[in-house]
């Protein structure tokens, strides 16, 4: 790559400024797997600047015919069962017995205050992220609803583009965010540990539900008995929740990450679930309805971004908020009001103008009503 390809845009937003390329710099060093400008094709993505988002959705539309040819595959798990040592040993795997390259998008339990990104899967991922054939990049969730990056969806776009065969999404264990990791993969991996209760370890129905395999890891030591009477508890209880689930009964492994056991047994797992979907045109459809499931979330988020920044709400809504904590008035009638102020005052196909129909009430004032 270039400096004539430099250009161009430099885009502010306090200090540090970031600096932006061409639009054919970031397509190009994507599509060429170059590490850097994926790196930088990121940070557009997670950036919240108009501009910026523009730009990523034309670097989209770029690299948009080489993509769709990755394994996509969620793994989840409560905190400290070994997600990330067991990505570690998954991605070496891939790596150097199969010759594949494999992406990591971690989403890390930053503080949704401080927005961060706390370092500890890269070293969690000591072995795999000083792999030139592996890439890892850890997200801040910045305290988006279940955690999940806002913007994993589009990195995965990145990293298939790039050439990167398996993409690995780890995902923090809170509820939410399983129900979003599972809406964007092909395959929804659940790790446990032995030894934590013979109960579902607070795992909650639904998740177990979206379940397409689970994994007893650290099977090791003194725990190796303890996997295993996990291991048949698991399947009795996949057995009742998630029967059959596309023609699909999840199975349960168990492996060490630690000791690098059990590994290619999941992989292979995972290979089988993935080749059945694929031969009843499944994994067609599921990917079908993930793509239309993030047009209706992008078109949600837009809706209340807009609705949000209307003069007429922003007139509205911190004395209707307050008026919904004291008590005053119930937060359907505030919710009302505040669409029907929203509505009326844009002019669309029933209105045709603007018109206020709301009736004020004892906590707006004269002027917002004009
Ligand atoms: N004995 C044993 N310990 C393991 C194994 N895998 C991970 N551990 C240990 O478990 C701890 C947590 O591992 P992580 O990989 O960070 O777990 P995690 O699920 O990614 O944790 P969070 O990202 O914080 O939710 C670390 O101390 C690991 O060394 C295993 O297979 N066997
Ligand atoms: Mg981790």
């Amino acid at each position: 790559m270039t400096t004539t390809n430099i250009c161009e845009t430099r885009v502010r937003r306090g200090d540090p400024t970031p600096r932006r390329f061409s639009l054919a710099y970031y397509v190009d060093g994507v599509l060429s797997g170059d590490r850097a400008a994926m790196g930088r094709t990121f940070s557009v993505m997670e950036s919240d600047l108009p501009s910026d988002q523009v730009l990523a959705e034309q670097i989209l539309d770029g690299v948009l015919c080489r993509t769709g040819k990755s394994r996509r595959i969620g793994i989840s798990g409560v905190p400290g069962s070994g997600k990330s040592m067991f990505i570690d040993a998954l991605g070496m795997y891939l790596l150097h017995e199969r010759g594949e390259k494999v992406a990591v998008l971690s989403v890390d339990p930053s503080s949704p205050i401080s927005c961060g990104s706390i370092l500890g899967d890269k070293t969690r991922m000591a072995r795999l992220s000083g792999q030139p054939s592996a890439f890892i990049r850890p997200s801040p969730s910045r305290g988006c609803l279940g955690g999940v990056a806002r913007h994993t969806r589009e990195c995965v776009l990145i990293c298939e583009a790039a050439g990167y065969q398996n993409v690995l999404i780890e995902t923090v264990g809170v509820g939410q965010s399983e129900m979003e990791v599972s809406s964007m993969t092909d395959f929804f991996l659940l790790l446990m540990i032995p030894g934590a209760g013979d109960e579902l370890q607070g795992i909650k129905r639904g998740i177990i539900e979206l379940v397409d395999g689970m994994v007893i890891n650290k099977a090791d030591g003194e725990n190796l008995g303890a996997a295993n009477r996990a291991r048949g508890q698991y399947e009795s209880a996949l057995r009742i929740f998630a029967p059959n689930r596309e023609g699909w009964t999840p199975s349960v492994l168990t492996c060490s990450a630690l000791e690098n056991r059990g590994i290619s047994e999941v992989w292979q797992m995972i290979l089988g679930h993935l080749a059945q979907k694929e031969a009843g045109g499944l994994l067609q459809r599921r990917r079908q309805t993930h793509a239309l499931t993030w047009m209706q979330e992008l078109i949600s988020s837009g809706l209340r971004e807009v609705f949000h920044n209307a003069p007429a709400v922003q007139q509205r809504l911190a004395r209707l908020e307050d008026s919904v904590r004291a008590g005053v008035t119930t937060p359907l009638r505030a919710a009302r009001e505040l669409l029907e102020v929203y509505r009326d005052r844009i002019p669309g196909p029933q209105s045709g103008r603007p018109v206020l129909r709301c009736v004020p009430t004892s906590i707006e004032s004269p002027s917002e009503t004009k």
